[in-house]
């Protein structure tokens, strides 16, 4: 039987290429973002038989719902959530940062992540076959400088994540985080609002991730046989690693 993926954020990197990823393994797909002539390009890309689009904000919970309960009938059993949507803005200091990028990342990588999981959640329940994966970050393991509400938001997706696990005990629905480090796809371009030299010096004179290296990741997951649930990856480029806790000797 085809299976089906329901993807949030289809429109651009990670999201984008884990839809090709999954087309190219047979899976029909339902892509979603907000930025319907992108869906559309995707769809006639991997084929408007194999590919739905379904155009909505996940910060809405009317058209969230409005989504799913309009699916039609064939590709109303879905087999994986892709729960990627998201996004940072701003890298100021907490003191500093804007109050309403803070708001726009809570209303979408927490409320959106959690919009979606209800509504898709009771399908797989029902059909007791399932598997949720979400996209955190290691901005929700380790912080940095900037990252205040963004790495929360992804501390929140880790942490939902395991409590899930803890409430489908028994029941064949597995979730799993996906936690990549630097990946070169739109999300710079985003967090420096369009400020394009900006987002080229994060990657510049380094090997970040590509949003393939991601795709493989989430296709992995899912691919495990039944009795796997993996509950995190957390994934780097070789060039990133860790720095040392900083003493301050100024006082
Ligand atoms: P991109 O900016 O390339 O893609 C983000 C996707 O999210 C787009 O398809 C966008 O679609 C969608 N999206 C954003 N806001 C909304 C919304 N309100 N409603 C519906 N869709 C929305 O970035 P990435 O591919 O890098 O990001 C994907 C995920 O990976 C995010 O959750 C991000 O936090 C996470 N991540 C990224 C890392 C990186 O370094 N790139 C590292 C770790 C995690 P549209 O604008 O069309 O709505
Ligand atoms: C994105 C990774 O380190 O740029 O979630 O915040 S980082």
């Amino acid at each position: 039987m085809t299976k089906t993926i329901m993807i949030t954020g289809a429109t651009s990197g990670f999201g984008k290429a884990t839809a090709q990823l999954f087309a190219e393994n047979g899976w029909q797909l339902i892509i979603t973002g907000r930025r319907q002539d992108r869906l559309e390009a995707l769809a006639k890309e991997l084929g408007s038989e194999k590919a739905l689009i379904s155009c909505f904000d996940v910060r809405n919970q009317q058209e969230v719902d409005q989504a799913v309960e309009n699916l039609p009938k064939r590709f109303s059993e879905i087999d994986v959530l892709v729960n990627n949507a998201g996004l940072a803005l701003g890298l100021e200091m907490a003191h500093e940062a804007n109050l309403e990028d803070w708001e726009t990342m809570v209303d979408t990588n927490i409320k959106g992540l959690l919009y979606m999981t209800r509504k898709v959640l009771p399908i797989m329940v029902k059909q007791n076959r399932g598997h949720v994966i979400n996209v955190g970050s290691v901005a929700g393991d380790y912080p940095y400088p900037g990252g205040n509400a963004y790495g929360a938001t992804k501390a929140f997706v880790s942490q939902f994540t395991n409590n899930l696990i803890a409430d489908l005990k028994g029941i064949a629905v597995r979730v799993t985080n996906i936690e990549p480090g630097l990946a070169e796809t739109e999300f710079s371009k985003v967090r420096f609002k369009w400020d394009e030299e900006k987002a080229d010096q994060v990657y510049q004179n380094a090997a970040p991730l590509t949003a393939t290296d991601i795709a493989e990741a989430i296709y992995w997951a899912a691919d495990r046989p039944p009795h796997v649930n993996i509950n995190r990856i957390e994934i780097m480029p070789k060039c990133q690693s860790f720095a040392p806790f900083i003493i301050d000797r100024s006082e």
